[in-house]
């Protein structure tokens, strides 16, 4: 059990562990046609934390690491914890100016970047922080690659309490810088067994191939982490995963764990070849944003294999609520899992009662207590041992149920609120519809009205009629309620994302209500 030590370092609990145990010749890694198996990745990360430390990267120090998702961002994240340091993650489509805040922020004095952004890397070295540039650790080579083939390839793990900070993440929020949220050595593990055992019974055999990137938590966790803990593979890719691309990585690898998020499910399960494509996967997840009821039943249509929604965030760690197989609900993202314990509370600071939506707040072994360098957005968010997050829920017999972020919600007609999750999801289930947001707007008539975004389906034609579609759908839906009805349409290519993949709705807001 590997929780029941007071020293853990990751490095060695999922990579070196299971060279030790006779693991070694075991697929870790799969990018493009490559396979690296549990020893090339211990010899790949043991390389670069000798070549970091000859460089003078200490224990406790903080490293920037912006390289796209590939065996150089794995061997060279396992080499900063192998080191004791501190790996700072950030996305490489970031801005400079972006990257320059993250490693200021963080206390970041050595960065590792890919060779392919080597303007940012500039950037990042003005900024005063010591850069080396990679290739991604497979066929492609860079200055960290070249001069880390001299190195030894064994290394001593740094014995790290449990309880030291291993990495850093980001969470873009709605306004704002955004937030660093550490992460102790211990956490994942905890989540590990919330998730990846109690819900996904992840085991050596696995093979995950996640929808996001690793600077995202719901990728870093899901896929490597978990993976590293059960000695299992993951496959990595570069860029921003597209539907295509993501089917292409399915049809290469042939997955048994798939961890989605809904936009791509909903473009994945709108083309034929659905039911071929997937047929791999044992257990497949949705988090990330809300799975649209419509999506969970087309892939029910669909697919034998389980869908199962969660919810989690960047402060808990990982996924805190969710169904689970044998337990899947259409209006719910599950129960609270093992390790957590949830409440919902009123703007009074009070537990609400069942049925009413509340604030969701989060404690357990794995929950940030604040934000790294931000005594004032810690205050917001923490107290003691809760989160409170901006997430609003219902609660029936146990289940929760997504009702959107507190500045999500739309107060429309005589005052009452409307959830956007609610009137996407009628949308969904068009054939014309191939992603939609809602947002409240300014009508012509200068009141708040209700405006969807959408991104037809390949080939529909957009025209005056498919509005009157669209806006009459909602109103055949809710013949009562004339607050959930569309009062606008507007069309567009792609609905705005961070980086993360999330929608920003802060933008299309602030677009409809000016
Ligand atoms: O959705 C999220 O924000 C999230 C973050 C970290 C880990 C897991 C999830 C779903």
């Amino acid at each position: 059990e590997l929780l029941a030590q007071p020293q853990i370092n990751l490095a060695d609990c999922l990579v070196q562990r299971h060279v030790r145990e006779g693991r070694g010749a075991r697929p870790a890694l799969l990018f493009h046609d490559s396979r690296l198996s549990y020893d090339d990745l211990q010899q790949a990360m043991a390389r670069s934390a000798n070549l970091l430390q000859r460089h003078g990267v200490q224990p406790g120090d903080r490293v920037l690491l912006v390289v796209p998702d590939s065996p150089a961002f794995v061997s060279s994240f396992y080499a900063i914890l192998a080191l004791g340091a501190v790996a700072v993650l950030a996305n490489p489509l970031l801005p400079p100016a972006d990257l320059v805040y993250m490693a200021q922020h963080a206390g970041a004095c050595f960065a590792v970047m890919h060779q392919g952004i080597g303007a940012k890397a500039q950037a990042v070295g003005e900024a005063g922080v010591q850069v080396l540039q990679c290739g991604d650790g497979a066929g492609e080579r860079g200055e960290l690659e070249r001069a880390a083939a001299g190195e030894p390839s064994v290394f001593p793990i740094a014995e790290t309490a449990a309880d030291a900070l291993a990495y850093v993440l980001f969470s873009s929020g709605t306004t704002g810088k955004p937030k660093a949220i550490p992460r102790r050595h211990r956490d994942i593990l905890h989540c590990t067994r919330a998730f990846g055992d109690d819900i996904l019974a992840m085991d050596e055999n696995d093979l995950i191939v996640a929808v996001p990137k690793l600077t995202f938590g719901y990728a870093l966790g899901g896929s490597l982490l978990f993976a590293g803990v059960a000695g299992a593979a993951a496959v990595v890719f570069p860029l921003r995963s597209t539907a295509a691309m993501v089917a292409e990585q399915i049809e290469r690898h042939r997955p048994s764990v798939f961890l989605a998020t809904p936009r791509i499910l909903a473009e994945l399960l709108k083309s034929p070849g659905a039911e071929a494509l997937l047929d791999s996967v044992r257990i497949a997840t949705s988090a990330g944003e809300p799975l649209p009821p419509s999506v969970l039943q087309a892939w029910r249509a669909r697919l034998a294999a389980p869908l199962i929604d969660g919810f989690g965030s960047t402060e808990v760690g990982h996924i805190f609520l969710s169904n689970s197989v044998g337990d899947i609900r259409e209006d719910s993202c599950g129960r609270c899992l093992s390790e957590f314990r949830v409440k919902l509370i009123g703007d009074d600071g009070q537990p609400v009662s069942e049925g009413t939506s509340g604030r969701m707040c989060i404690a357990g072994p794995s929950v940030a207590s604040g934000y790294l360098n931000d005594p004032e957005r810690s205050a917001a968010s923490f107290d003691g041992e809760w989160h409170i997050s901006s997430d609003l829920f219902t609660c029936r017999d146990g289940a929760y149920t997504y009702v959107g972020r507190a500045d999500d919600m739309v107060k429309k007609g005589c005052g009452e609120w409307v959830s956007p999750y609610e009137v996407e999801d009628a949308l969904m289930k068009l054939d014309a519809v191939l992603e939609v947001a809602v947002v409240g707007s300014r009508t012509p008539a200068g009141v708040i009205g209700l405006k969807a975004f959408v991104v037809t389906t390949p080939n529909t034609p957009v025209s005056e009629a498919l509005v009157a579609t669209l806006i009459e759908h909602t109103r055949q839906r809710w013949p009562d309620f004339p607050h959930k009805h569309l009062d606008e349409v507007e069309f567009i290519a792609e609905l705005p994302r961070n980086v993360a993949g999330k929608v920003q709705r802060q933008q299309l807001r602030q677009q409809s209500l000016t």
